[in-house]
């Protein structure tokens, strides 16, 4: 059920991306989603190029099923990072917060396919002209580095300005979501903060509880003044830095606030003083789960829903009585 083309293009059971989180999408929690017939990913963040090997390298010894990598573009070890998922001859190669096109030409030579992050319409275009295989479309429900659009809007804009597949990422959590995406004319989805709530996942244990424990409003975007607008939960550290940031302070000096805030909380569960990075669903998420539980669920979730939504489908068009 739900077999998009998307699947059979990456070899995949069902047309559900893991994101790729830095620091918690690591050798385990990618290998574990895709044994379960999804696309596990692992997440290169600022990591480097040893690191990223030893990850896929890793994830191989796990499943022989596809995965991926995500390279995150503002990392100083992007290129690195290229040159080792190159050598690697990974599957899928997804990017995020920039602009891949330089690197396309080389990633396709390798016979990888690429999937770049886009949060607006005219990345997706330039990114196809480049040579991408597929986007993922990701609204600023998401977590961590975000874009101005959101899922329901940008999702059918995108899908309207490319021909290759769209994957919808940003505000997914569950079958429901998942639906909504088929239904706005993805091809798939990719969830993140449900997948931080894993067994699988690195996350220390505080980080998860902070997210399952979260409500719908307790995200807050803070890092606008530094051009790099970035989706946590509200804690001690986020209201310190808006507090800061609505004082005018200059985006040196809040970036530098912001160094290894991230790592504090994800490793060290310092969840008061770190980063938690999570999206809008975290007010969905209430349980950790097995990996492949949460691809299961899903999917079955999307089924009972569609049932309900044909059946409602069937009654607005049947005649009316008398
Ligand atoms: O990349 C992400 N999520 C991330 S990256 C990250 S590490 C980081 N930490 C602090 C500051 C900045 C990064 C944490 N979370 N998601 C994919 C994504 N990409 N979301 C939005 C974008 C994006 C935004 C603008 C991609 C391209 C873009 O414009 C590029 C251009 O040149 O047009």
């Amino acid at each position: 059920m739900f077999e998009t083309p998307i699947c059979r293009l990456l070899g995949l059971d069902y047309p559900i991306f893991q994101g790729g989180m830095a620091y918690l999408g690591t050798a385990e929690l990618a290998a574990a989603v895709s044994e379960a017939g999804g696309l596990g990913i692992i997440g290169s963040g600022n990591c480097g190029p040893d690191w990223v090997r030893s990850q896929i390298r890793k994830v191989r010894t796990k499943t022989a099923r596809p995965f991926g990598v995500n390279v995150m573009l503002l990392s100083p070890f992007a290129a690195e990072v290229m040159e080792v998922v190159i050598a690697e001859k990974v599957p899928v190669v997804t990017t995020g917060a920039g602009n891949p096109g330089p690197h396309i030409p080389r990633l396709k030579e390798a016979g990888i396919k690429v999937i770049p992050v886009v949060a607006a319409v005219s990345l997706a275009k330039r990114v196809e002209r480049a040579g991408a295989d597929a986007v993922i479309a990701e609204g600023m429900e998401s977590g961590g580095h975000i874009g101005e659009l959101t899922t329901m809007a940008l999702v059918p804009q995108v899908v309207d300005a490319v021909t290759v597949a769209v994957i919808a990422g940003g505000g997914i959590a569950d079958g429901r979501g998942f639906l909504a995406a088929l239904a706005l004319g993805a091809q798939g989805v990719q969830m993140g903060t449900r997948f931080v709530c894993s067994e699988e996942c690195v996350a220390h244990p505080a980080y998860k509880r902070a997210i399952c424990e979260a409500g719908d409003r307790d995200t807050i975007v803070t890092g606008r003044r530094t051009g790099h607008p970035v989706r946590s939960l509200r804690n001690k550290f986020s209201r310190e830095y808006e507090r800061r940031e609505e004082a005018g302070e200059s985006p040196e000096e809040l970036d530098r606030l912001g160094i290894g805030r991230y790592r504090a909380a994800c490793l060290d569960g310092d969840v008061d003083n770190g980063t938690v990075l999570a999206g809008q669903v975290a007010g969905l998420i209430s349980d950790i789960l097995p990996a492949a539980e949460i691809v299961r669920r899903t999917i079955r979730e999307a089924a009972e829903v569609a049932g309900r939504l044909s059946f409602l489908g069937r009654s607005a068009h049947a005649p009316t009585a008398q």
